[in-house]
């Protein structure tokens, strides 16, 4: 429990619950909101609600609070788990890591930062130089990739569009030394082109607008219309600067300018018009300024593509469909690309340099993963596909390493472990990434289909393997089903909820196909920022054989490793609640907060928790804690050990039956036990006090 928070904030940790049911949960949850107790713990996870107010509870007082503290020994909060993972890291020589969850704008991004600015606090008391220089990098590319991956939606106004893993590395002092960032599928890129883009506009000296060809009116741009209302940001310049810092070179900072400048050339003119627009020499001109290739290419590519026949190759040209379509993949793709590339750079620049390990001994690593969490739209499509199929695989790792680290401390402790029953997500799991028969391996079998290849084919496909599957259906599969659209929903039954999913898109998308003739278009610049991105643009048409990865494959396994990659390590959970969809610091809408605590599986998590001991501690601080209330452990005891000590307290007490003992801990099963002794402890604090009084007053 955590001690030094009273009871009028309600319960610090869910475990204490006198009964764990949904009630009482969700009023502990509410108490302690409105009291502005935004943290509380089950267990040594933290489960966090958005204020959407400034909270004055990160500053340099705090850290220092939570500083080399035990988890329970201060009130929840982030600095006390991220305190706990780099504890563990440095005293046990462990990799940790951090995985912080949660809806859309249920403040994962928010929380990253806290850790991150935590961590940066507490290490380099030397103030080594090169430690410095690596903290500061670290914290500033953060705000690169946020300017580059973020985007308002409705749901977040500075919501991430990608996930993020960022590995930090530490030396054998404890001290960063650098670090590593993985993302993972940016997802609505249009929105963060557009962002960024008007951003651009709106900081960029009329200098560099003018060297770029880009009108200062924004509204002569036809994203305005597409991206929507925009989140006023800090301008790209600021961004620019910080890419600076980090050690982008000026030609790589143009560069970056140049392909954001082209994307918008390439959207200005309405859907469909791409015909039109490709007739419009002067921007086809400005487009083969900005990339530095010649104009015929950039002309040809948008216009036909290079196909192979036998041994004969062609130019065929485009329909008006297909000249719109490229040219749409070529702007998504070269922002895509653009994104990756500054991660990589990113990447290149704080990675561990100069690190013996042979002399130090092994670094260290601290993960924090911030990614999106599940979303329902009004309209599903193949990106929330991947991202409700990411946090499947984030919740099972969560119930893996839960109940393991559960079973493991029993064990260790020498206490036999009692089987719980909760809802395993395996089997949605399976759904989606099953060799053969799962939806992703259906997915990418209709792709390679030749000939016709429709979204319907693969719902059709869908619906032959799955037909009998628990968590999958359509209106083909239950015809009664009026919510499912016949020929282009199904359903999935994900442990978050239902979630239906429109096929449209979904070939598209994963094939993700850029054609070969953009690719070495680029590859072709004279820019060799711009021609390095594009590496694959080398081969000729002919030379072209192997089928690239599907997106959706590509996700898998990226998710695959990414979760190996958590479960090497000690992981730490932060579970994010969004209050309200209004964004207000005072609105606790029960509903919307019940529904994530259930999905969050927070309830089982508690039960899990409990299902064993509610509270456990090492015997030195249990005595420190409880020692005045027994005879025989007040001052000091005169037993062999610590344990003995607590064996006699607790006997004394009557609490016996209800803890056992461990090699080092006592774990107490029911939290009255606890409450008991915590009142007994309150009133014997009490006595003594009343006894000091006297003794000061003279009246003893
Ligand atoms: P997300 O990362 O979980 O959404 P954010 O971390 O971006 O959500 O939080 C959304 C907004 O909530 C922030 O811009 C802040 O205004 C507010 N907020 C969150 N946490 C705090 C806090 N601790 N104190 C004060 N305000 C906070 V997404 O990236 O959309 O899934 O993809
Ligand atoms: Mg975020």
């Amino acid at each position: 429990m955590a001690e030094h928070e009273s009871l009028e904030f309600g319960k610090a940790d869910f475990v204490l619950l006198d009964n764990v049911s949904m009630e009482e949960f969700m009023a502990n949850l509410k108490l302690r909101f409105e009291k502005g107790k935004i943290y509380t713990y089950i267990g040594e996870v933290v489960v966090s609600v958005n204020p959407y107010r400034a909270m004055n509870i990160y500053g340099r007082d705090t850290v220092e609070q939570y500083k080399g503290r035990e988890l329970y020994e201060r009130p929840p909060h982030l600095f006390a788990i991220a305190d706990a993972a780099y504890k563990a890291m440095k005293r046990r020589n462990k990799d940790t890591c951090i995985v912080i969850s949660g809806e859309s704008g249920a403040g994962k991004t928010e929380a990253s930062k806290y850790i991150m600015q935590y961590i940066a606090a507490i290490t380099n008391p030397n103030q080594r130089a090169e430690v410095e220089r690596v903290k500061n990098m670290l914290l500033k590319s953060n705000c690169v990739l946020e300017a580059f991956g973020n985007a308002k939606t409705n749901r977040n106004d500075n919501s991430s569009r990608f996930g993020k893993y960022m590995d930090i590395n530490f030396d054998f002092k404890g001290d960063p030394i650098g670090g590593h960032i993985s993302n993972y599928l940016l997802e609505k890129v249009q929105c963060c082109m557009f962002c960024l883009v008007h951003q651009l506009l709106r900081g960029a000296p009329d200098s560099l607008l003018r060297s770029l060809h880009i009108q200062k009116d924004p509204t002569v741009y036809n994203y305005i219309k597409v991206g929507g209302q925009i989140k006023v940001r800090p301008t790209f310049l600021s961004v620019a600067d910080a890419m600076k810092v980090i050690g982008f070179t000026g030609d790589e900072i143009q560069t970056a300018y140049k392909i954001l400048a082209t994307i918008l050339h390439l959207v200005i003119t309405d859907n469909n018009k791409s015909l039109l627009f490709v007739q419009t020499p002067k921007l086809v001109s400005v487009i083969r300024e900005l990339l530095s290739t010649k104009e015929e290419n950039v002309e040809k590519a948008l216009l036909y593509r290079t196909v192979a026949t036998g041994r004969d190759v062609i130019e065929k040209q485009h329909t008006e469909q297909e000249a719109s379509y490229g040219r749409d993949a070529l702007a998504k793709a070269m922002y895509e690309r653009l994104f990756c590339w500054i991660v990589g750079r990113i990447n290149d620049i704080i990675e561990v340099k100069n690190y013996d390990a042979r002399i130090h001994g092994k670094n260290t690593v601290i993960g924090v993963l911030d990614i999106y969490g599940f979303e329902i739209f009004q309209n599903n499509s193949f990106e929330q596909f991947c991202i409700n199929y990411c946090n499947e695989k984030l919740q099972q790792l969560f119930i893996q390493l839960v109940l393991k680290q559960e079973q493991e401390e029993y064990q260790r402790e020498g206490i036999p472990w009692k089987h719980i029953d909760y809802f395993n997500n395996q089997i949605i799991v399976d759904l989606v990434e099953q060799q053969h028969k799962g939806i992703i391996s259906v997915l990418d079998e209709a792709c390679m289909n030749v000939g016709k290849v429709t979204d319907e084919v693969f719902l059709q496909g869908l619906n032959g393997k799955l037909a009998k599957h628990a968590h999958y259906t359509s209106r083909k599969l239950s015809p009664t089903d009026k919510s499912l659209e016949f020929d282009r929903d199904f359903r999935i039954r994900h442990y978050a909820g239902d979630v239906v999913y429109s096929v449209v898109g979904f070939i598209d998308k994963n094939k993700d196909t850029l054609f070969q003739d953009f690719k070495r278009l680029l590859y072709n610049s004279a820019n060799p920022v711009l021609k390095g991105m594009w590496p694959e643009g080398k081969l000729s048409i002919t030379e072209v054989t192997k089928r690239p990865l599907t997106a959706a494959t590509l996700f898998k396994n990226s998710m695959i490793s990414l979760v190996e990659n958590l479960a090497s390590k000690e992981p730490y959970y932060v579970r994010c609640i969004k209050p309200n969809d209004v964004k207000s610091p005072l609105l606790f809408e029960q509903e919307r907060c019940r529904h994530q605590v259930e999905y969050l599986g927070l309830l089982e998590n508690v039960r899990v928790r409990r299902a064993g001991f509610a509270y456990r501690q090492t015997y030195p601080r249990f005595l420190q804690r409880y020692k005045m209330i027994s005879e025989f452990t007040w001052p000091n005891h005169d037993l062999p050990s610590d344990k003995d000590a607590v064996k006699r307290l607790l006997q004394g007490c009557g609490f016996d039956h209800d803890v056992a003992y461990g090699k080092t801990k006592v774990f107490i099963r029911t939290p009255r036990t606890l409450f008991s002794l915590e009142e007994q402890r309150a009133e014997m604090v009490q006595r003594i006090v009343l006894f000091l009084q006297k003794v000061w007053r003279g009246t003893i």
